[in-house]
């Protein structure tokens, strides 16, 4: 039975013994493995009563068994949903009911705070731990090593990411299996990517860049992974010398280049280093250039839409840029007000449209619509221009996101829950230059008349409700919001006040 995403990244590689991932002290998962370990989760999840097209969210640690249970999936045909670990519980219930998800995979540990969220959707609850062990594998343990892959097209779902939105509502990215097997495809060929590859796989892997821009494109090429359980800085050190090529966000580059361990000969061998998620700055690409001689790749990507744009792998990386449009995919710069497309060298919005486009959001077919234009161009919010040598540079946003190591934040989220705090008039959260993170969230507040507010009362309703990377690093008390003369919040002129906050943090 056909099912091209299933087919291309793994079922090809059945009965291969060659090693698909390196884990700790010399451990490998030769393909083979996985793919056995892969058909006993796609049984013991058909076995829990998922069927194709049915949804399953995980919030599970980085691990082999994770990235079998995202191969189940797609093998069953079943629509992989992966939640970032640092989600709360409030935050998990929205994104389980949301989706209709049959099945929530979690950790052992956070199995009793999650109980109630499983129930109330409707849920099955089944773990997963970080070691391997849990009742999902246990009940998988007995099963066929050998799975009937079910029968999908390109267009069926692939899986559904969540990104967050201006209103402060998560929206499901709906992918489909042609969304991510094309741009598997096109980066494998752009970045030259061959079974002789060894990536040093160091990003989460519920994200586009971990898993269907890391991973795909090593299962596509029949490559390796040294699979670490997070960016950990010494064994990346210790591990570079193994591997031909690393993946990462700015933060992995700033890192590294404060480490005096981090030289020239220890990555002389490597192939290939590139960077997304959020901006690589101009002088990070420099520095790294003169430490290592390396030329760092920037490209850039979306949840809705995978990768868009690459620098060129021969010819040249400019610092500052993210490249050139990516084979199939066509991008042009338009005009907010009117959405006509701008002479070449003006800034604009950047709008893409290609096979990788995602297929809509979840249930909400207004927020799809003012989004994904009727003839297939999605608007991106990001605010980019075309140079005269056709090099695209993105010089904004259109859209108030703050990106903190990587991860998307949504201020009107925040804002919502600050705005609720006893004695809160009003607030603005807003990102502000970070040494380590690039970002970060900063809230301000204003008090109701009279009010004195209770400033570690607020931070820890932010820590009952939100993620870690979500927590404002700083409540900032004002007596009120600058103002433009339409009434709007000028986040601009808090942003450059407080651009200092953390300069030497
Ligand atoms: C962790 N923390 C963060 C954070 N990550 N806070 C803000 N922003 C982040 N990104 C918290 C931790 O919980 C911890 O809290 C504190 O900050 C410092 O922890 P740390 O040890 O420094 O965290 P670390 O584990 O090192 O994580 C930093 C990181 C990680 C940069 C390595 O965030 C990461 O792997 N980011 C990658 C994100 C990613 O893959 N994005 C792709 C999105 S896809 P405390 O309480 O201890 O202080 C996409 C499309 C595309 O955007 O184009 O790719
Ligand atoms: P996400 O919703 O997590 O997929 O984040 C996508 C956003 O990350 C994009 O809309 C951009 O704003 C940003 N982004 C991704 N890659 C880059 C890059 N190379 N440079 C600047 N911003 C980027």
């Amino acid at each position: 039975m056909a099912n091209p995403l299933y087919d291309n990244l793994f079922g090809r590689h059945a009965g291969q013994t060659a090693p698909f991932l390196h884990l700790a002290e010399g451990a490998v998962v030769s393909y083979d493995a996985f793919l056995r370990l892969t058909a006993r989760i796609a049984h013991a999840l058909r076995g829990a009563g998922l069927a194709p097209g049915d949804r399953l969210a995980a919030q599970v640690e980085k691990s082999p068994e994770a990235l079998a249970v995202y191969a189940a999936c797609v093998q069953a045909g079943i629509v992989f949903l992966p939640l970032n670990t640092g989600y709360t519980g409030d935050e998990l219930g929205y994104f389980v009911g949301d989706s209709g998800a049959k099945v929530l995979l979690c950790d052992g540990a956070k199995m009793g705070a999650l109980q109630t969220v499983a129930d109330q959707s409707g849920a099955i609850l089944m773990t997963l731990n970080a070691d391997g062990t849990g009742t999902l594998v246990d009940a998988a343990k007995d099963l066929p090593e050998r799975f009937e892959t079910a029968a999908r097209g390109e267009d069926d779902l692939a899986a559904f990411l969540y990104t967050s939105g201006t209103t402060g509502r998560s929206k499901g990215a709906m992918l489909t299996q042609r969304n991510l097997l094309s741009n598997a495809e096109v980066l494998v060929e752009s970045w030259r990517f061959t079974r002789d590859d060894v990536l040093l796989h160091a990003l989460p892997i519920f994200h586009t860049h971990g898993l269907f821009v890391a991973t795909n494109i090593i299962l596509l090429a029949g490559g390796s992974m040294i699979f670490l359980p997070k960016f950990e800085q010494d064994r990346v050190i210790e591990l570079l010398p193994r591997a031909t090529s690393m993946m990462g966000v700015p933060t992995f580059y700033t890192r590294l280049l404060d480490d005096p361990r981090f030289t020239r000969d220890l990555v002389a061998h490597m192939r290939l280093f590139t960077s997304g998620s959020a901006p690589l700055l101009a002088e990070t690409h420099v520095a790294f250039e003169e430490r290592t001689g390396h030329r760092i790749l920037e490209r850039y990507g979306m949840t809705e839409t995978n990768m868009n744009t690459s620098n060129p792998y021969e010819g040249a990386r400019r610092a500052g840029t993210v490249g050139f449009p990516l084979p199939g995919v066509e991008l042009k710069i338009t005009d907010p007000q009117t959405g006509a497309e701008v002479p070449q060298g003006d800034i604009g919005i950047i709008e893409v449209r290609g096979p990788n486009v995602f297929a809509g959001y979840w249930n909400m077919p207004e927020k799809t619509a003012e989004e994904l234009r009727a003839n297939g161009f999605f608007i991106t919010g990001d605010l980019g221009m075309i140079d005269d040598q056709g090099y695209v540079q993105i010089v904004g946003r259109n859209k108030d996101l703050i990106i903190s190591g990587g991860y998307n934040i949504y201020p009107k989220e925040i804002e919502l829950l600050l705005d609720e705090q006893p004695g809160v008039l009003e607030s603005a959260v807003v990102g502000v230059p970070h040494p380590d993170f690039g970002e970060t969230v900063v809230g301000f507040l204003v008090p109701q008349k009279g009010a004195v507010l209770d400033l570690d009362g607020i931070a820890g309703a932010a820590v009952k409700s939100l993620a870690r990377f979500k927590h404002p690093r700083k409540l900032i008390v004002l007596e009120e919001l600058p103002r433009n003369t339409m009434g709007k919040v000028q986040k601009n002129i808090l942003r450059a006040e407080y651009s200092g906050l953390f300069a030497s943090a």
